[in-house]
């Protein structure tokens, strides 16, 4: 096979392939992934999680991308085409969407993430990239991966690992390791019930961020040793990468405020939004004047798949008082009559009516708010009518019958809620 090589100088990113896995399910998100993958899941207004990843690949020079797809892929795979196929392979780029097919053996399914790779070599070696860019489709945050592919190459690992400091309680659902002083990740483990904290921080432990990168013929070598270990769960987190932590090289990528070549934000900014809490709270976080994760910087735009639609429009009552956002993001073909929203994210074609009021909320495509409904802290799933004069956000017993409803008020409220009302 003629697989061309690195030229000095060139910037990295162009012989390298991202392969973004957006196959898992996301579960603490509960009925916002009955019928998406949690990559697929709307965020920010405008765009849906997978985006994030997805637009860091394209920001950094990236021009091969791979998407693993598996759990509720439907909505996910409609997305990725209607926004992200405009890659050409007569420009050397591509883009694939790669389901989980019975490539390998009939009927089977991606055992675990390295997996997800393992059964599409053939895909991946037909374009010949020189490096693999391993993503996870579920998390928002911006990274310059070419300056993780710098330190890859610069560093002669064998897997480099991106990482960043988390409370060490929370750091029960990482990858967890240490390094030595050059960045060498000296022990790894997965997932560990009581997190190991970083030396002379007790309350800090260093958490993998499921990012990798390799040398693309070294991660073949290693998914095939894998395939052939009994026991192994064909996993990234679980199996390839302690494996090479004793056996190889591996080495830590810090993620910090310099992993973005040209952002206005004041620090790193990375979110899970795995549960239903920290999805309302990261959503809302962007009315903030100044929020920490910046949508409007030119530099670094997240890209997403859009409808054309007419204006967002606001129509005042009859007093002609009503009928205004403020601190509020308002998407295209939105139209708010007659009511009062503070704090709050309306997502496509959202309709208010006379006399509603929102107030922190993170409202989906196509739902309609009925007249003199008031709703605060919600999530509301995409095309939910909400029935005129609902009151959520008042009493904490009646919303947790009606709606699931967090520890911390958040509730979220889905269709079938609603019929059940
Ligand atoms: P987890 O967060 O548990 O741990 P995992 O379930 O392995 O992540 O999923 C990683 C990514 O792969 C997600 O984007 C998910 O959607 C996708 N995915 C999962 N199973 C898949 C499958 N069978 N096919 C295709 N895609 C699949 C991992 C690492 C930890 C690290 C955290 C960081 O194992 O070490 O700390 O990510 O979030
Ligand atoms: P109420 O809240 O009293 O029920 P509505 O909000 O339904 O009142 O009244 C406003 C009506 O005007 C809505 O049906 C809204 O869809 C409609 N409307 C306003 N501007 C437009 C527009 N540009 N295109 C279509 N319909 C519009």
């Amino acid at each position: 096979m003629d697989h061309h090589h690195h030229r000095k100088g060139q910037p990295l990113a162009r012989d390298a392939m991202a392969y973004v896995l957006a196959g898992g399910r996301g579960s603490r998100l509960h009925e916002m992934t009955d019928t998406r993958a949690k990559p697929a899941v709307y965020f920010g207004g405008k765009s849906r999680i997978i985006d994030f990843a997805l637009s860091n690949a394209i920001n950094s020079g990236i021009r091969r991308i791979g998407v693993a797809t598996q759990y509720k892929a439907h909505s996910l795979i409609r997305h990725l085409q209607r926004g992200w196929n405009f890659l050409r392979p007569e420009r050397n780029e591509s883009f694939d969407i790669l389901p989980a097919s019975q490539r390998v053996s009939e009927f089977q399914w991606y055992e675990g993430t390295a997996d997800a790779v393992f059964q599409n070599i053939d895909i991946i070696e037909s374009y010949g990239p020189e490096f693999m860019v391993i993503l996870a489709g579920d998390h928002i945050y911006k990274m310059d991966y070419e300056l993780m592919l710098q330190q890859h190459c610069d560093s002669g690992a064998d897997v480099t690992v991106a990482c960043l400091e988390v409370p060490r309680m929370e750091a029960v659902g990482f990858g967890v390791m240490h390094v030595d002083e050059t960045g060498r990740i000296i022990d790894f483990v997965e997932k560990p019930a009581d997190p190991p904290a970083m030396p002379g921080k007790p309350d800090i432990a260093l958490a993998s961020m499921g990012i990798y990168v390799f040398n693309t013929s070294l991660l073949f070598d290693q998914l095939r040793r894998d395939a052939e270990t009994p026991g192994s769960n064909r996993d990234f987190g679980k199996d390839i990468v302690p494996w090479l932590v004793k056996n190889g090289k591996a080495v830590a990528h810090q993620f910090t405020d310099s992993c973005i070549r040209s952002s206005n934000e004041a620090s790193a900014y990375w979110r899970d939004v795995g549960t239903v809490d920290a999805y309302w709270e990261a959503n809302i976080d962007l009315t903030d004047v100044v929020p920490a994760l910046d949508l409007y910087d030119r530099t670094w735009p997240i890209s997403t798949f859009s409808e054309l639609t007419p204006p967002a429009k606001f129509v005042h009552d009859i007093d002609g008082r009503r009928g205004s956002a403020v601190a509020s993001l308002v998407s295209g073909d939105c139209i708010v009559s007659g009511s009062s929203i503070y704090r709050s994210l309306l997502s496509t074609g959202v309709r208010t009516h006379s006399f509603a009021m929102l107030d922190e909320a993170v409202v989906l495509p196509f739902v309609k708010i009925g007249r003199g409904a008031r709703l605060r802290k919600v999530v509301i799933d995409r095309g939910v009518e909400i029935p005129d004069g609902l009151v959520v956000g008042d009493d904490p017993i009646l919303d947790a019958k009606r709606f699931r409803r967090t520890d911390s008020g958040v509730c979220l409220i889905t269709n079938p809620m609603i019929d059940r009302l």
